[in-house]
Protein backbone atom coordinates (compact mmCIF):
# COMPACT_ATOMS: atom_id res chain seq x y z
CA UNK A 1 0.00 0.00 0.00
CA UNK A 2 1.70 3.11 -1.22
CA UNK A 3 1.34 5.94 1.53
CA UNK A 4 2.53 9.18 0.58
CA UNK A 5 2.02 12.61 2.32
CA UNK A 6 0.57 14.15 -0.75
CA UNK A 7 -2.72 12.56 -1.34
CA UNK A 8 -4.93 14.12 -3.36
CA UNK A 9 -8.90 13.98 -3.15
CA UNK A 10 -10.05 10.94 -5.57
CA UNK A 11 -13.55 10.59 -6.72
CA UNK A 12 -12.35 6.80 -8.53
CA UNK A 13 -12.04 4.57 -5.60
CA UNK A 14 -12.68 1.27 -6.03
CA UNK A 15 -13.86 -1.42 -3.96
CA UNK A 16 -11.00 -3.66 -3.64
CA UNK A 17 -9.02 -0.62 -2.85
CA UNK A 18 -11.77 0.36 0.17
CA UNK A 19 -11.44 -3.22 1.50
CA UNK A 20 -7.34 -2.90 0.95
CA UNK A 21 -7.80 -0.07 3.38
CA UNK A 22 -10.04 -0.95 5.61
CA UNK A 23 -8.70 -4.34 6.08
CA UNK A 24 -4.72 -2.97 6.66
CA UNK A 25 -3.33 -3.81 9.95
CA UNK A 26 -5.09 -1.58 12.71
CA UNK A 27 -1.98 0.61 13.58
CA UNK A 28 -0.57 1.13 9.92
CA UNK A 29 -3.89 2.17 9.29
CA UNK A 30 -4.42 4.71 12.18
CA UNK A 31 -1.36 5.85 11.18
CA UNK A 32 -1.82 6.75 7.41
CA UNK A 33 -5.88 7.98 8.56
CA UNK A 34 -4.21 10.29 11.14
CA UNK A 35 -0.68 11.35 9.01
CA UNK A 36 -3.57 12.66 5.64
CA UNK A 37 -5.79 14.01 8.70
CA UNK A 38 -2.36 16.21 9.73
CA UNK A 39 -2.42 17.78 6.56
CA UNK A 40 -5.83 19.28 6.04
CA UNK A 41 -7.30 19.47 9.98
CA UNK A 42 -6.01 20.96 13.03
CA UNK A 43 -4.71 17.63 14.94
CA UNK A 44 -5.98 18.86 18.57
CA UNK A 45 -9.41 20.18 17.37
CA UNK A 46 -13.06 18.85 16.90
CA UNK A 47 -15.89 20.67 16.38
CA UNK A 48 -18.83 20.57 18.88
CA UNK A 49 -22.20 20.19 17.38
CA UNK A 50 -25.70 20.19 18.82
CA UNK A 51 -28.84 18.95 17.60
CA UNK A 52 -32.53 19.84 18.22
CA UNK A 53 -35.27 17.60 17.15
CA UNK A 54 -37.98 20.27 15.95
CA UNK A 55 -40.66 17.93 14.59
CA UNK A 56 -40.45 14.35 16.33
CA UNK A 57 -42.44 10.85 15.61
CA UNK A 58 -44.76 10.07 13.60
CA UNK A 59 -43.13 9.79 10.39
CA UNK A 60 -43.86 7.55 7.84
CA UNK A 61 -41.07 5.46 6.46
CA UNK A 62 -39.78 2.64 7.91
CA UNK A 63 -36.38 2.67 8.92
CA UNK A 64 -35.53 0.09 10.88
CA UNK A 65 -33.03 1.66 13.35
CA UNK A 66 -35.85 4.68 13.98
CA UNK A 67 -36.90 5.70 17.38
CA UNK A 68 -39.18 8.14 15.09
CA UNK A 69 -41.12 5.83 12.90
CA UNK A 70 -44.74 5.78 13.00
CA UNK A 71 -44.56 2.03 12.04
CA UNK A 72 -42.88 0.94 15.62
CA UNK A 73 -44.18 1.05 19.35
CA UNK A 74 -41.12 3.01 20.72
CA UNK A 75 -42.73 5.28 23.38
CA UNK A 76 -41.07 8.51 21.88
CA UNK A 77 -43.65 11.02 22.47
CA UNK A 78 -44.94 12.86 18.80
CA UNK A 79 -44.14 16.24 18.71
CA UNK A 80 -45.59 19.04 16.57
CA UNK A 81 -43.48 22.01 14.69
CA UNK A 82 -41.74 23.66 17.40
CA UNK A 83 -41.82 27.61 17.14
CA UNK A 84 -38.78 29.37 16.01
CA UNK A 85 -37.89 31.21 19.34
CA UNK A 86 -37.95 27.93 21.24
CA UNK A 87 -35.49 26.81 18.76
CA UNK A 88 -33.41 29.52 18.96
CA UNK A 89 -33.23 29.65 22.22
CA UNK A 90 -31.74 26.14 21.88
CA UNK A 91 -29.30 27.47 19.87
CA UNK A 92 -28.25 30.06 21.62
CA UNK A 93 -27.57 27.22 24.79
CA UNK A 94 -25.61 25.32 22.35
CA UNK A 95 -23.20 28.12 21.30
CA UNK A 96 -23.02 29.08 24.85
CA UNK A 97 -21.90 25.15 25.48
CA UNK A 98 -19.31 25.41 22.87
CA UNK A 99 -20.72 24.35 19.83
CA UNK A 100 -20.40 26.07 16.81
CA UNK A 101 -22.85 24.27 14.31
CA UNK A 102 -26.74 23.95 14.89
CA UNK A 103 -28.36 20.84 13.77
CA UNK A 104 -31.99 20.91 13.10
CA UNK A 105 -34.07 17.30 12.49
CA UNK A 106 -37.73 16.78 11.81
CA UNK A 107 -38.99 13.61 10.89
CA UNK A 108 -40.37 13.85 7.99
CA UNK A 109 -40.51 11.46 4.80
CA UNK A 110 -40.50 14.88 2.64
CA UNK A 111 -40.43 18.63 3.41
CA UNK A 112 -43.98 19.85 3.17
CA UNK A 113 -44.64 23.11 1.69
CA UNK A 114 -46.32 26.23 3.31
CA UNK A 115 -46.23 27.55 6.65
CA UNK A 116 -43.94 24.65 8.80
CA UNK A 117 -41.54 25.33 5.77
CA UNK A 118 -41.63 28.80 5.61
CA UNK A 119 -40.75 28.52 9.95
CA UNK A 120 -37.86 26.62 9.25
CA UNK A 121 -36.66 29.17 6.98
CA UNK A 122 -36.94 31.41 9.89
CA UNK A 123 -34.81 28.51 12.17
CA UNK A 124 -32.31 28.83 9.48
CA UNK A 125 -32.09 32.58 9.21
CA UNK A 126 -31.84 32.92 12.91
CA UNK A 127 -29.33 30.31 13.95
CA UNK A 128 -27.29 32.02 10.99
CA UNK A 129 -27.61 35.39 12.29
CA UNK A 130 -26.21 33.71 16.02
CA UNK A 131 -22.81 33.44 13.52
CA UNK A 132 -23.48 29.11 14.10
CA UNK A 133 -23.32 26.98 10.96
CA UNK A 134 -27.01 25.67 10.33
CA UNK A 135 -27.64 22.45 9.38
CA UNK A 136 -31.24 20.94 8.72
CA UNK A 137 -32.06 17.06 8.31
CA UNK A 138 -35.42 17.02 6.68
CA UNK A 139 -35.88 14.12 4.72
CA UNK A 140 -36.16 14.24 1.09
CA UNK A 141 -36.84 17.54 -0.75
CA UNK A 142 -37.75 19.60 -4.08
CA UNK A 143 -35.40 21.98 -6.23
CA UNK A 144 -37.23 24.93 -4.83
CA UNK A 145 -37.19 23.65 -1.47
CA UNK A 146 -33.63 23.28 -1.28
CA UNK A 147 -32.82 26.95 -3.21
CA UNK A 148 -34.92 28.67 -0.75
CA UNK A 149 -32.39 26.68 2.03
CA UNK A 150 -30.10 27.93 0.31
CA UNK A 151 -31.12 31.30 0.15
CA UNK A 152 -31.85 31.50 4.11
CA UNK A 153 -28.10 30.86 4.07
CA UNK A 154 -28.49 27.25 5.05
CA UNK A 155 -24.62 25.79 5.74
CA UNK A 156 -25.89 22.31 5.30
CA UNK A 157 -28.26 19.66 4.37
CA UNK A 158 -28.20 16.28 6.25
CA UNK A 159 -29.08 13.27 4.10
CA UNK A 160 -27.32 9.84 4.94
CA UNK A 161 -27.49 7.35 2.55
CA UNK A 162 -27.06 4.97 5.82
CA UNK A 163 -25.53 1.91 4.68
CA UNK A 164 -24.55 -0.15 1.15
CA UNK A 165 -27.08 -0.37 -1.97
CA UNK A 166 -27.27 -4.00 -1.18
CA UNK A 167 -28.17 -3.94 2.62
CA UNK A 168 -30.47 -1.09 2.09
CA UNK A 169 -33.47 -3.16 1.30
CA UNK A 170 -33.17 -5.22 4.58
CA UNK A 171 -33.24 -1.93 6.28
CA UNK A 172 -35.63 0.65 4.62
CA UNK A 173 -38.44 -0.30 2.54
CA UNK A 174 -40.61 2.92 1.97
CA UNK A 175 -37.96 4.76 -0.16
CA UNK A 176 -35.24 4.05 -2.45
CA UNK A 177 -31.29 4.28 -2.70
CA UNK A 178 -32.34 6.11 -5.35
CA UNK A 179 -34.44 8.46 -3.74
CA UNK A 180 -31.60 9.02 -1.41
CA UNK A 181 -29.25 10.17 -4.60
CA UNK A 182 -31.82 12.32 -6.02
CA UNK A 183 -32.33 14.21 -2.81
CA UNK A 184 -28.72 14.01 -2.39
CA UNK A 185 -28.07 15.80 -5.76
CA UNK A 186 -30.74 18.38 -6.16
CA UNK A 187 -29.71 19.67 -2.72
CA UNK A 188 -25.82 19.75 -4.63
CA UNK A 189 -27.14 22.22 -7.49
CA UNK A 190 -28.83 24.16 -5.02
CA UNK A 191 -25.08 24.93 -3.93
CA UNK A 192 -25.90 23.74 -0.30
CA UNK A 193 -23.37 21.64 1.43
CA UNK A 194 -23.50 17.92 1.86
CA UNK A 195 -23.42 16.36 5.22
CA UNK A 196 -24.02 12.79 4.32
CA UNK A 197 -23.00 9.25 5.90
CA UNK A 198 -24.70 6.48 7.38
CA UNK A 199 -25.08 4.01 10.47
CA UNK A 200 -22.89 0.87 10.92
CA UNK A 201 -23.81 -1.73 13.74
CA UNK A 202 -27.25 -2.25 12.15
CA UNK A 203 -25.77 -6.24 11.45
CA UNK A 204 -23.80 -5.53 8.29
CA UNK A 205 -20.80 -7.35 7.45
CA UNK A 206 -17.62 -5.32 6.36
CA UNK A 207 -18.72 -5.43 2.52
CA UNK A 208 -21.70 -3.13 3.55
CA UNK A 209 -19.05 -0.43 5.34
CA UNK A 210 -17.66 -0.69 2.00
CA UNK A 211 -20.38 0.12 -0.45
CA UNK A 212 -21.42 2.92 1.98
CA UNK A 213 -17.86 4.31 1.57
CA UNK A 214 -17.57 3.63 -1.34
CA UNK A 215 -20.47 5.77 -2.54
CA UNK A 216 -19.89 8.35 -0.35
CA UNK A 217 -16.38 8.68 -1.63
CA UNK A 218 -16.97 8.38 -5.48
CA UNK A 219 -19.83 11.74 -4.92
CA UNK A 220 -17.97 14.42 -6.68
CA UNK A 221 -17.44 16.65 -5.02
CA UNK A 222 -17.25 14.80 -1.55
CA UNK A 223 -19.86 15.64 0.90
CA UNK A 224 -17.97 18.23 3.17
CA UNK A 225 -19.32 16.40 6.29
CA UNK A 226 -19.87 13.24 6.96
CA UNK A 227 -21.47 11.56 9.86
CA UNK A 228 -20.67 8.19 10.72
CA UNK A 229 -23.39 6.82 13.51
CA UNK A 230 -23.12 3.64 15.86
CA UNK A 231 -26.28 2.52 15.95
CA UNK A 232 -28.18 3.42 18.82
CA UNK A 233 -30.26 0.30 19.44
CA UNK A 234 -33.78 1.60 20.49
CA UNK A 235 -36.68 -0.68 22.21
CA UNK A 236 -39.70 -1.60 19.87
CA UNK A 237 -37.60 -0.83 16.33
CA UNK A 238 -36.86 -4.22 13.94
CA UNK A 239 -32.59 -3.27 15.80
CA UNK A 240 -33.38 -3.46 18.93
CA UNK A 241 -31.89 -6.48 20.11
CA UNK A 242 -28.93 -6.11 17.65
CA UNK A 243 -25.71 -6.83 19.28
CA UNK A 244 -23.07 -4.19 20.10
CA UNK A 245 -20.75 -3.93 17.18
CA UNK A 246 -16.51 -4.56 17.90
CA UNK A 247 -15.23 -0.86 18.66
CA UNK A 248 -12.28 -1.28 16.61
CA UNK A 249 -14.85 -1.68 13.36
CA UNK A 250 -15.87 2.01 13.93
CA UNK A 251 -11.96 2.89 14.21
CA UNK A 252 -11.61 1.43 10.76
CA UNK A 253 -14.48 2.56 9.31
CA UNK A 254 -13.66 6.05 10.34
CA UNK A 255 -9.82 5.89 9.44
CA UNK A 256 -11.02 4.80 5.84
CA UNK A 257 -13.50 7.46 5.39
CA UNK A 258 -10.75 9.92 6.71
CA UNK A 259 -8.44 8.23 4.26
CA UNK A 260 -10.91 8.22 0.90
CA UNK A 261 -12.06 11.96 1.50
CA UNK A 262 -8.83 13.63 3.37
CA UNK A 263 -10.64 17.21 3.76
CA UNK A 264 -14.31 16.28 4.63
CA UNK A 265 -15.53 16.34 8.08
CA UNK A 266 -15.69 13.42 9.25
CA UNK A 267 -18.13 13.14 12.47
CA UNK A 268 -18.61 10.62 15.45
CA UNK A 269 -22.02 10.85 15.47
CA UNK A 270 -24.33 8.67 17.44
CA UNK A 271 -23.13 6.00 19.23
CA UNK A 272 -20.45 7.47 21.73
CA UNK A 273 -22.36 6.72 25.19
CA UNK A 274 -21.65 3.27 24.58
CA UNK A 275 -18.23 3.73 23.87
CA UNK A 276 -14.92 4.11 26.31
CA UNK A 277 -12.76 6.91 26.60
CA UNK A 278 -10.31 4.69 25.37
CA UNK A 279 -12.15 3.83 21.95
CA UNK A 280 -13.22 7.57 21.35
CA UNK A 281 -9.40 8.52 21.60
CA UNK A 282 -8.95 5.97 18.68
CA UNK A 283 -11.14 7.29 16.91
CA UNK A 284 -10.35 10.97 17.03
CA UNK A 285 -6.83 9.43 16.36
CA UNK A 286 -8.33 7.93 12.74
CA UNK A 287 -9.13 11.19 11.95
CA UNK A 288 -13.02 11.91 13.66
CA UNK A 289 -12.93 15.68 14.05
CA UNK A 290 -16.46 16.59 15.11
CA UNK A 291 -18.87 15.26 17.58
CA UNK A 292 -22.36 15.92 19.13
CA UNK A 293 -21.82 17.85 22.45
CA UNK A 294 -25.21 17.81 25.12
CA UNK A 295 -26.45 15.14 26.79
CA UNK A 296 -29.25 14.40 24.03
CA UNK A 297 -28.76 13.55 20.08
CA UNK A 298 -32.79 13.38 18.44
CA UNK A 299 -34.16 11.19 20.68
CA UNK A 300 -31.54 8.87 22.52
CA UNK A 301 -28.87 9.50 24.78
CA UNK A 302 -25.05 11.59 24.38
CA UNK A 303 -22.63 11.84 26.83
CA UNK A 304 -23.42 15.32 27.79
CA UNK A 305 -21.17 16.65 30.97
CA UNK A 306 -18.71 13.92 30.39
CA UNK A 307 -17.41 15.56 27.11
CA UNK A 308 -15.47 18.16 29.46
CA UNK A 309 -13.67 15.80 31.33
CA UNK A 310 -12.45 13.41 28.09
CA UNK A 311 -11.81 16.47 25.94
CA UNK A 312 -9.28 17.88 29.18
CA UNK A 313 -8.28 14.25 29.56
CA UNK A 314 -6.87 14.34 25.62
CA UNK A 315 -5.92 17.52 25.33
CA UNK A 316 -8.92 18.48 22.79
CA UNK A 317 -9.97 21.81 22.18
CA UNK A 318 -13.34 22.83 20.90
CA UNK A 319 -12.66 24.18 17.45
CA UNK A 320 -14.06 27.89 17.12
CA UNK A 321 -15.24 27.36 13.66
CA UNK A 322 -14.83 24.83 10.60
CA UNK A 323 -11.32 23.34 11.13
CA UNK A 324 -10.88 22.99 7.46
CA UNK A 325 -7.14 24.04 6.52
CA UNK A 326 -6.86 23.25 3.31
N1 LIG B 1 -36.18 12.12 8.63
C1 LIG B 1 -34.97 12.61 8.14
C2 LIG B 1 -34.22 11.58 7.34
O1 LIG B 1 -34.18 10.41 7.73
O2 LIG B 1 -33.63 11.94 6.34
C3 LIG B 1 -34.07 13.20 9.18
C4 LIG B 1 -33.88 12.63 10.56
S1 LIG B 1 -33.03 11.07 10.68
C5 LIG B 1 -33.31 10.71 12.38
C6 LIG B 1 -31.30 11.41 10.46
C7 LIG B 1 -30.32 10.27 10.49
O3 LIG B 1 -30.07 9.89 11.83
C8 LIG B 1 -30.71 8.97 9.81
O4 LIG B 1 -30.50 9.00 8.45
C9 LIG B 1 -29.78 7.99 10.47
O5 LIG B 1 -28.56 7.88 9.73
C10 LIG B 1 -29.51 8.59 11.84
N2 LIG B 1 -30.15 7.80 12.90
C11 LIG B 1 -31.47 7.75 13.15
N3 LIG B 1 -31.74 6.89 14.16
C12 LIG B 1 -30.55 6.36 14.55
C13 LIG B 1 -30.16 5.40 15.53
N4 LIG B 1 -31.06 4.78 16.30
N5 LIG B 1 -28.85 5.12 15.66
C14 LIG B 1 -27.93 5.73 14.87
N6 LIG B 1 -28.25 6.63 13.92
C15 LIG B 1 -29.53 6.95 13.75
C1 LIG C 1 -26.70 12.05 11.72
O1 LIG C 1 -26.04 11.42 10.86
N1 LIG C 1 -26.77 11.72 13.00
C2 LIG C 1 -27.66 12.61 13.70
C3 LIG C 1 -27.97 13.68 12.63
N2 LIG C 1 -27.40 13.13 11.45
C4 LIG C 1 -29.33 14.14 12.42
C5 LIG C 1 -28.88 11.91 14.24
C6 LIG C 1 -28.52 10.81 15.19
C7 LIG C 1 -29.82 10.27 15.72
C8 LIG C 1 -29.61 9.21 16.76
C9 LIG C 1 -30.88 8.63 17.20
C10 LIG C 1 -31.78 9.53 17.97
O2 LIG C 1 -31.34 10.30 18.85
O3 LIG C 1 -33.00 9.46 17.76
FE1 LIG D 1 -38.35 8.99 9.41
FE2 LIG D 1 -35.85 9.88 9.26
FE3 LIG D 1 -36.58 8.17 11.22
FE4 LIG D 1 -36.43 7.28 8.71
S1 LIG D 1 -34.73 8.08 9.95
S2 LIG D 1 -38.12 6.90 10.16
S3 LIG D 1 -37.08 9.09 7.56
S4 LIG D 1 -37.30 10.26 10.95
Amino acid sequence: MATTTTERARHDWTLEEIESIYTTPLVELIFRAQSIHREHHRPSEIQGCMLLSIKTGGCPEDCAYCSQSAHYETGVARQALMTVEETLAAARRAQAKGATRFCMGAAWRSVPQGAAFERVLEMVRGVRAFGMEACCTLGMLTSEQAEALAAAGLSAYNHNLDTSPEFYGQIIHTRTYQDRLDTLARVRRAGINLCCGGIIGMGEDRAARYGLLHQLAVLRPHPESVPINLLMPVAGTPLADESPLDPLELVRTIATARVLMPRSMVRLSAGRISLSEEAQALCFMAGANSVFLGDKLLTTLNPGDADTRLFEKLGVRLARGADVVG
